[in-house]
C-alpha cells in the first residue's frame, strides 16, 4: 500500500553522491520539470513521483541525502528498504572524481544494498569539459565493481533538463520492487510447504 493510500506498488530509491553534485536540482527537475534554487540539503528531501514499469503504473518515492561528510554517516540507514541506488556525479568537477568513485564503492559495500541495480547519473553534461559516459565509466571501474549488479550510466544535465526523464524513466524500469522479493518469498514458502506435505506422504 503506498504512503497515499494508493494501491499502486511502492519503491524507495536513494539518491546519492557528493556535496553539489546536483541531486536536489535533479530530484526537482524531475518532479516538477523545473529548476529551483537550492541551498546544501541538510537532513533529506524526499519526493514521490509516479513512473511505469512494464507499463504498470507505480510510485517511486526518492530520498535524496545530504552529500556532505557528516551527513554520510546516515547514509546507511537509509538503505534498508531501497529498491535502486542512483548516484549522482558532477561530471565537470574532475578535482573530485576520485572521492566520488571512493563514496560509491563505499556505498556499494553496503550489505542492504547488495544486488540492487546502480543508476549513475552523470550530471553537468552542459558544462565544458564534462566527462563522457565512457570516460566516467572507466574512471569508476564500473564494469568491475558492479560485476554483482545491473547498472546503467546516464549523461544529464539538470540544469538544461537533458537526459534527466530519460535518467529516471531506467531507476523505474531497473528497480527491484518490494513485490518481487515478497512474490519469490511465497514462492519459496509454497514450495517448502509442497515438499513437506509431500515427504510426509
Ligand atoms: P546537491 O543536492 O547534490 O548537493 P545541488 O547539489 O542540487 O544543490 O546543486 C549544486 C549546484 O550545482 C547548484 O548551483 C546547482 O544549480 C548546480 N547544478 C546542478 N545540476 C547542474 C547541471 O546539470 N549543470 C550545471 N551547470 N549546474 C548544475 P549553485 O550555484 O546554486 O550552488
Ligand atoms: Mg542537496
Amino acid at each position: 500500500m503506498g504512503q497515499r493510500g494508493s494501491k499502486q506498488p511502492e519503491a524507495q530509491i536513494l539518491i546519492l553522491g557528493l556535496d553539489n553534485a546536483g541531486k536536489s536540482t535533479l530530484l526537482y527537475k524531475v518532479k516538477y520539470n523545473k529548476s529551483v534554487t537550492t541551498v546544501p540539503t541538510i537532513g533529506f528531501n524526499v519526493e514521490m513521483i509516479d513512473a511505469k514499469k512494464h507499463r504498470k503504473n507505480i510510485a517511486l518515492t526518492m530520498w535524496d541525502v545530504g552529500g556532505q561528510e557528516q551527513m554520510r554517516q546516515y547514509w546507511s540507514s537509509y538503505h534498508a528498504d531501497a529498491g535502486a541506488v542512483v548516484f549522482v556525479v558532477d561530471s565537470a568537477d574532475t578535482r573530485r572524481l576520485d572521492e566520488a568513485r571512493h563514496e560509491l564503492e563505499h556505498t556499494l559495500r553496503s550489505d542492504e544494498l547488495r544486488g540492487l541495480p546502480l543508476i549513475l547519473l552523470a550530471n553537468k553534461q552542459d558544462v565544458d569539459g564534462a566527462l563522457t559516459v565512457t570516460e566516467l565509466t572507466e574512471r569508476f571501474h564500473l564494469r568491475k565493481l558492479c560485476s554483482d549488479r545491473n547498472w546503467y550510466v546516464q549523461p544529464c544535465s539538470a540544469a538544461t533538463g537533458f537526459g534527466v526523464q530519460e535518467g529516471f524513466r531506467k531507476v523505474a524500469h531497473m528497480v527491484k520492487m518490494p513485490s518481487d522479493t515478497d512474490t519469490m518469498k511465497e514462492n519459496i514458502r509454497d514450495t517448502v510447504h509442497y515438499l513437506r506435505s509431500n515427504s510426509r506422504s
